[in-house]
């Protein structure tokens, strides 16, 4: 059976969920479009989560990756387009570092577009009453860390190598054509007091919009594409 692997992160910041993680295990196991959901958590720290990534795509051999991630002060399901060759951490990761203006991948190229129907995605949310959005900037963190270090990683076919960006050293295993790509998640009603300038969303309405997001990454098709038009 075809296999998307949903990943999501750890708490981090000091708080004690991430709505990341908390969605993507509500969904592990289902089969969404005939396609079986494998969660996988990954660890909020610069040094681990591509590592973590890795050893992900390599196990599971996924035909779709969607990677999941708390933006905290966004009150909308943001679902990505662009991933930048950018870190630049405004608060410490969960191992106490805090790089600056480092590259994701040296010498990669300075962008990645989503390889999913972000388009799709929102219109279909929004139709269905979800409060959704399309943004283009994943920030400068861990999120956009892990999804740039995933989309160089499918560019060059490798999954069962080094995410690092040693073409050389990556073996193949699912190859080209493998589409990946990430969507932000508004905090949870338990984490109003942290982010008291965000809308919160419960965590059943925020399972169950992704679960439809799902569903789209898996039937993808060009028409789902064109179909999504302007959106703001
Ligand atoms: N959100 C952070 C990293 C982990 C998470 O869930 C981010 O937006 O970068």
């Amino acid at each position: 059976m075809n296999k998307i692997l949903l990943t999501g992160f750890e708490p981090f910041g000091g708080e004690m969920v991430n709505p990341s993680w908390q969605v993507a295990s509500a969904l592990d196991g289902e089969v969404l479009g005939g396609a079986q959901v494998v969660a996988v958590q990954l660890p909020c720290v610069f040094a681990a989560a591509l590592p973590a990534l890795q050893a992900a795509l390599a196990s599971h051999q996924p035909n779709w990756v969607l990677s999941l991630g708390l933006a905290g002060s966004r009150s909308v399901i943001s679902v990505e387009r662009v991933a930048v060759n950018l870190v630049d951490a405004r608060i410490p990761d969960n191992a106490g570092a805090q790089p600056v203006d480092r590259p994701v991948v040296a010498g990669g190229p300075a962008a990645y577009f989503t390889g999913l129907p972000a388009k799709a995605i929102v219109a279909d949310l929004q139709q269905a009453g979800y409060r959704a959005e399309l943004s283009h900037t994943a920030g400068s963190y861990v999120c956009n860390q892990v999804f740039y270090g995933l989309m160089h990683a499918l560019s060059l076919g490798i999954v069962a190598g080094d995410v690092a960006g040693d073409v050389a050293g990556g073996q193949s295993g699912v190859g080209h054509g493998v589409k990946g790509g990430f969507i932000h998640l508004p905090p949870m009603p338990e984490q109003a007091d942290s982010h008291p300038q965000s809308r919160p969303m419960a965590l059943d309405e925020q399972v169950a919009a992704l679960r439809r997001a799902v569903e789209l990454v898996v039937a993808d098709t060009p028409e789902l594409r064109i179909a999504g038009g302007r959106i703001d």
